[in-house]
């Protein structure tokens, strides 16, 4: 980046988080996502490290906190609440680990020990008790100064007016959590979507905004929690953070009973997984885990940074919206001439994978957005598969951005688009965009369909640019000379192309059927269609009621079957593909009568020679319960994804298995998806 930019950068970046964090600390609102929030912090803190020169006293970075809000009394605290560094993956808490055990000035213990709480995603609170009794309860404020909401503190029934202790010391400071259980959130967004109130965007803006109500009868209603962690001035002096979460149960408070105490940082990390998915269950929301060394003189050795202790961090779990910049956005022709408009951006890590582009689905979606190139955008993939663009931060629109307008014409082939009235895509109608053709004989060759070896998309790019098929039916007048004329094919490769080619020609009725790529026609389909039409002239025959006839083939999979059989280019091309010595009829002894033989349980077993892999967890399905039906089904499941695998079904949290899938290329399915599959091809009797 250019030094002009960066400054400009630098200069949004600062106005962008000043704004959510007034929003958030003021009033109460939050404008964006806290993970959001976190990446655009980062990006400035970066920034400001490389140009050390541009730092600002007023920059976000530079402060411990944020500026109490008017209203309450501002109250100083004893003892400042610092923030927590944040860890966003293991490298970081292994930095961190490092860059603590370097700092010590004295030899180490023989054993550290780690204390993980659960961090709840609440509201920080600090509470005062004189002489065993509640006298004065904080917000957090900037940490240095708080609000005094004593009031709305006495309230929360979990947190005790009185301690459980025979002689408590004159003064004693607490820290914990207030937080909002689950269920009430929901109740309270309810009652105040009834009476046409603004909704809380979430649990934590909810204590947050609930605690600082200036009617404390309000507040009692709402039925806040609070978790303590943290307790200066008792007076048997804590040795240890794990003692003091059992001193603070003992007198009284709620303590997050989901903690343990790791000796190592393998430990750390499988109490983090074990919750990556259990925290769903839980009645309160998490974000991450709090890593604290439990050793308090350890603690009180490394002290404290400008703004965070040296001795603890915050292990978050992935986001699952991350801002980015555009870079580009594109269209793609696909081999159905739809015009798919995408987002190409800054890579990001998103959920656990890297996200460099996004699809934006169609026009009116791209018109809703109104996206730019240069724009920073929020990316998401929540439980979805897809990367998706959420929204667009206006706030940093650069100058001179330009809006983006779908291209009226095809980027392939030049002819006019088109976009039916009812559809919300745009298509190129051209038969013979090269796009199109492409796309088709790709699929031809797929493994699901012809299953051709060798015959992947850089040959059918040079056969389509040279013009040397048009068809799926002139692959298979290819000539050895011929291919010899492509950029780098030998004379070893273009014969084993031209054998493979040949073998496909033994593949069954169904695979023809499934290759063509009519619309709606997957493979499953394709079983059942061959099934009751058992040669081409049948299937061309038929009418759109004995289509429809069939078992698990709705109307418009039938409709779309019987006008491409209607369509003379297509009888063309299939006779041709029959001279070519293609066989486009079943078996004999498969042959069920027509039309009203009921239909075995899986005839051919649909999914024969289809190859699944599991990964992730799924929503209703254990993992060997989706084998069995898979396996059931005449399809196979291995443990690893490559380019053989035909389908990886994925759950939540899945990891390198999904990467791979997508860059391979290998179609994704959701478990609900590989229930279709199975339910089409298994019709109820
Ligand atoms: N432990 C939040 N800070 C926490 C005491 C330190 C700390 C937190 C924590 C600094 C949670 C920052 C605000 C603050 C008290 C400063 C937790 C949680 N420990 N379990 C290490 O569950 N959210 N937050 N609070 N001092």
């Amino acid at each position: 980046m250019a030094m002009a930019q960066v400054e400009q950068r630098v200069t949004e970046l600062r106005s962008l988080l000043q704004q959510a964090s007034y929003a958030y600390y003021s009033l109460a609102q939050s404008i964006m996502e806290d993970a959001v929030y976190d990446r655009l912090y980062r990006e400035l803190q970066e920034l400001e490290t490389q140009h050390p020169e541009l730092i600002t006293p007023d920059s976000p970075t530079q402060r411990v906190g944020d500026t109490p809000a008017t209203g309450f009394e501002s109250v100083t605290h004893n003892i400042p609440l610092y923030s927590l560094e944040n860890a966003f993956d293991q490298g970081e808490l292994q930095a961190w680990d490092q860059r603590w055990r370097r700092h010590m000035e004295i030899d180490l213990p023989n054993l550290v020990r780690y204390v993980c709480e659960l961090k709840i995603d609440g509201s920080a609170l600090a509470l005062t008790y004189e002489n065993g009794v509640l006298v004065r309860g904080a917000t957090r404020g900037d940490g240095v100064a708080g609000e005094d909401i004593t009031q709305n503190v006495r309230t929360i029934r979990s947190i005790p007016l009185r301690l459980n202790l025979e002689h408590p010391p004159e003064r004693l400071e607490i820290r914990g959590e207030a937080f909002l259980p689950l269920t009430v959130f929901e109740r309270i967004n309810q009652e105040r979507a009834a009476q046409g109130e603004a909704l809380f965007a979430n649990p934590r803006n909810a204590a947050a905004g609930t605690l600082r109500q200036l009617d404390s009868r309000i507040v009692a209603q709402r039925q806040l929690d609070f978790f303590a962690y943290t307790v200066y001035g008792a007076t048997e002096s804590m040795q240890s953070q794990w003692e003091s979460l059992e001193f603070l149960q003992a007198i009284g408070f709620h303590v997050n009973p989901n903690r343990t105490r790791c000796a190592s940082l393998d430990e750390i990390t499988a109490y983090f997984d074990q919750w990556d998915t259990a925290r769903m269950e839980l009645p309160y929301l998490t974000d991450g885990m709090v890593v604290k060394l439990d050793d308090v003189a350890l603690q009180q050795q490394l002290g404290f940074t400008q703004k965070f202790p040296r001795w603890a961090i915050a292990l978050k779990y992935p986001a699952e919206e991350a801002p980015t910049v555009v870079e580009a956005i594109r269209v793609n022709v696909g081999r159905t001439g739809a015009v798919t408009p995408l987002a190409e951006f800054r890579p990001v890590q998103l959920a656990g994978t890297t996200v460099s582009r996004a699809t934006l689905h169609n026009r009116d979606r791209v018109a809703e957005l109104d996206i730019r190139v240069g724009d920073t955008v929020i990316v998401r993939k929540a439980g979805e598969i897809i990367p998706e663009v959420v929204r667009v931060l206006p706030e940093l629109r650069p100058e001179d951005t330009i809006p983006f307008a779908m291209p009226t014409h095809c980027p392939e082939c030049g002819e006019p688009l088109v976009q039916p009235a009812d559809e919300a895509v745009t298509r190129c109608i051209n038969a013979s965009c090269p796009a199109i053709i492409k796309g088709s004989l790709v699929h031809w060759a797929s493994r699901g369909a012809m299953d051709i070896n060798g015959l992947g998309e850089k040959w059918v790019e040079q056969f389509v640019d040279r013009d040397l098929v048009r068809t799926v039916a002139d692959l298979y007048d290819l000539t050895v000379d011929q291919l010899r004329t492509l950029d780098r094919m030998g004379q070893k490769s273009a014969q084993n192309l031209v054998e493979a080619i040949a073998q496909s020609k033994q593949q069954p009725w169904w695979r023809i059927l499934y290759g063509l790529g009519i619309r709606h026609v997957g493979s499953v389909n394709a079983q059942l269609l061959t099934q009751h039409f058992p040669d081409k002239e049948s299937l061309m025959n038929a009418s759109f009621d004995q289509i429809e006839a069939i078992h698990g083939i709705g109307p418009e999979i039938a409709q779309a079957v019987h006008q491409w059989m209607h369509l003379e280019a297509n009888q063309h091309l299939l006779a041709q593909l029959q001279t070519a010595g293609l066989t486009l009829n079943a078996p004999h002894s498969s042959t069920p009568p027509f039309p009203h033989s009921p239909i075995p349980p899986f005839p051919h077993q649909p999914l024969t020679n289809q190859t699944f892999v599991l990964t992730g967890t799924l929503p209703t399905l254990s993992r060997s319960e989706a084998a069995a039906k898979i396996q059931a089904a005449g399809g196979k499941v291995t443990g690893s994804v490559s380019s053989k695998t035909d389908y990886v079904i994925v759950g939540e949290n899945a990891g390198s298995k999904f990467t791979k899938a997508q860059f391979l290329g290998v179609p994704c399915l959701s478990e609900a998806e590989l229930l279709d599959l199975l339910m089409s091809t298994n019709p109820p009797a």
